[in-house]
C-alpha cells in the first residue's frame, strides 16, 4: 500500500512538472515498471499500469509481413493476417519519458503489411482495447471495408476486412474512430505496401514511418522520429553498401504539424509519390509531406562514409527526427566505379 501511495504521489509530481526546474536539474523518479530513472526531461505518465512495450526500430525497418498464404480455386493468392489492437500499453518513448501507446500487434507503428496487386487480403481484426477501434486502409476497396462506419467494440470485438490489394504503391492504414486525432497520435497506424505484379528492381528495402509524440497533451509534439524512437538511427546508423540500390518506403504520420520533410545528405534520390507510378516524378534531396502523404525513395551511394538523413524542418530534427546511413564499401561492385581523369 505504501508503495502504491508513493507511485501515485510520484505520478502527480510527474503530471505537473515545473519546466524550468525540470530543465535545470536531474530528478529521480520511480517508473511504473519499477525502474529508478534520473532525468531532467518532461515526464508524463498518463496511465497507472505496469505494462511496458519494447520496440526495436532495427527490426521494424526491414520487416515485412506477407501473411498466411493460400491459393484460391481460381488461382488468386489469398493472404490472411491477424491484427490485434490494444490501448493500455506504456512505452518509454525517450529515456524517462513514458507514454500510453495504442498498438496494432503490440507496436507503434503496427506491422508493415505487404501484398502484390490483385491478391485477396483478409485482415482478421481483434480489438482487445478498452475503446472502439477500426482499421482504415488507404487504397481501393468496397465501402463496407473502409473501417469508418463499422466501429469494432473493445474487449474482444472482431471484424474481417476483405479486399483486393491495390493500387500499387505505399499506403498507410490507421484507426478511424473519432476523435480521430487521438486514435492516430497514440499510435494506431502502420504501412501497407502493394507490390506490382512484375517485381521492382532488387534492392535493400526499408520502411520509415515519420511520427511524433505529444507527451504532455498540449496538441504539440514533444518528440519526432523515423520509426518511433527519437534519435535512434543517429545512435544506431543504418548500414548499407555502396553501389547497391536502396529503396525506402516513407510514410508521414505526424499529426498537429501541417508538414514534415525528408532531406538526404551527400546524394539525391528518385522519388515516386505514393509509389503508384513506376516512373519517378522527381530527382531530389528533399520532399515535403503532409499528413499520411507518402512515397518511395530510391538511391545508391557512390562513396562510403556516414551520411545524415533528417527533417529539414530543424525543430523536428532537433527533437529526434534524424538518422545516419553508414555506407560501407562494397568490394564486389568496386570494379564498376568511374575512373576519374579519363
Ligand atoms: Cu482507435
Amino acid at each position: 500500500m505504501a508503495l502504491l501511495l508513493l507511485v501515485v504521489a510520484l505520478s502527480v509530481i510527474t503530471v505537473f512538472p515545473i519546466i524550468s526546474e525540470a530543465q535545470s536539474e536531474q530528478k529521480t523518479f520511480l517508473t511504473h515498471s519499477g525502474a529508478v530513472v534520473q532525468t531532467s526531461g518532461e515526464i508524463i505518465d498518463p496511465l497507472y499500469t505496469i505494462s511496458t512495450v519494447e520496440f526495436d526500430p532495427d527490426e521494424f525497418l526491414r520487416n515485412f509481413e506477407y501473411g498466411r498464404i493460400s491459393i484460391s480455386e481460381s488461382g488468386q493468392t489469398i493472404r490472411d493476417y491477424t491484427i490485434i489492437a490494444e490501448d493500455d500499453k506504456i512505452q518509454e518513448i525517450a529515456p524517462g519519458v513514458f507514454y500510453n501507446v495504442w498498438t496494432f500487434n503490440g507496436t507503434v507503428p503496427g506491422p508493415t503489411i505487404r501484398a502484390t496487386e490483385g491478391d485477396l487480403l483478409r485482415i482478421h481484426f481483434i480489438n482487445n482495447g478498452s475503446k472502439e477501434h477500426t482499421m482504415h486502409f488507404h487504397g481501393i476497396h468496397p465501402a463496407g471495408m473502409d473501417g469508418v462506419f463499422e466501429p469494432v467494440g473493445g474487449n474482444g470485438g472482431q471484424f474481417v476486412y476483405e479486399f483486393e490489394a491495390g493500387p500499387v504503391g505505399v499506403h498507410p492504414y490507421h484507426c478511424h474512430i473519432m476523435p480521430l486525432e487521438e486514435h492516430i497520435v497514440h499510435g494506431l497506424y502502420g504501412v501497407f505496401i502493394v507490390d506490382p505484379k512484375e517485381d521492382r528492381q532488387p534492392a535493400d528495402e526499408m520502411v520509415m514511418v515519420l511520427n511524433g509524440f505529444d507527451t504532455d497533451f498540449d496538441t504539440e509534439n514533444n518528440f519526432y522520429a523515423a520509426n518511433t524512437i527519437p534519435f535512434y538511427y543517429q545512435h544506431h546508423p543504418i548500414q548499407i553498401n555502396t553501389h547497391e540500390l536502396i529503396r525506402v518506403y516513407v510514410v508521414n504520420m505526424v499529426e498537429f504539424d501541417p508538414i514534415n520533410n525528408l532531406h538526404l545528405h551527400g546524394n539525391l534520390y528518385k522519388y515516386y509519390p505514393t509509389g503508384t507510378d513506376l516512373i519517378p516524378s522527381f530527382y531530389t534531396d528533399m520532399v515535403t509531406l503532409s499528413q499520411t502523404e507518402r512515397g518511395i525513395m530510391e538511391f545508391e551511394y557512390q562513396y562510403p562514409g556516414k551520411y545524415l538523413f533528417h527533417a529539414h524542418k530543424v525543430e523536428f530534427s532537433e527533437k529526434g527526427w534524424i538518422g545516419i546511413f553508414l555506407v560501407r564499401d562494397n568490394p564486389e561492385k568496386n570494379m564498376q566505379e568511374i575512373e576519374y581523369g579519363t
